[in-house]
């Protein structure tokens, strides 16, 4: 089965109306968005995502940020999607992520920094169920692969 990643578009993309930017890379690069959805994100979820970052200075005002307002979560799927995505995603921190990335182009905030990504095939499964029930995720073929 192919690679799955937990993506998330952070609610200062939302309200700058990026939704449809942001997923469009995510598609001309080939890959396949499997589930999607927009959300308040409840507390006790933002600290299950961020679970890793507690104790850390960041950690609260990034929480108070990612329930600032509305996300879209979605699981994309492909070959090597986490580096896939993580590539399109670019670098944490927004000044030095590569020019033509969607935190090099549109970001300029470590903490609102547009996009959240998983880092690993593991922490992506963690992730995505926090947010979806089995049945939410589709299985389809999608461009090239209906030609082949
Ligand atoms: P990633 O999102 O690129 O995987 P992580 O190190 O996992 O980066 O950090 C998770 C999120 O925490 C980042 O996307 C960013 O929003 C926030 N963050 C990380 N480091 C800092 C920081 O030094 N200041 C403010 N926010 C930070």
């Amino acid at each position: 089965m192919a690679e799955k990643a937990f993506v998330m578009i952070k609610p200062n993309a939302v309200k700058r109306g990026l939704i449809g930017e942001i997923i469009k890379r995510y598609e001309q690069k080939g890959l396949k968005v499997v589930a999607m959805k927009m959300i308040k994100m409840k507390k006790a979820q933002a600290e299950e995502l961020y679970k890793v970052h507690q104790g850390k200075d960041f950690y609260q005002p990034l929480i108070e940020f990612i329930l600032s307002g509305p996300v879209v979560v979605m699981i994309i799927e492909g070959p090597r999607v986490i580096e896939a995505v993580r590539s399109i995603n670019g670098e944490t921190d927004p000044l030095k992520a590569q020019a033509g990335s969607i935190r090099g182009e549109f970001g300029i905030s470590v903490r609102k920094n547009i996009v959240h990504a998983s880092d690993s095939i593991q922490s992506a499964e963690q992730e995505w169920k926090i947010f979806f029930e089995e049945n939410e995720i589709f299985e389809y073929l999608c461009g090239f692969e209906n030609e082949l």
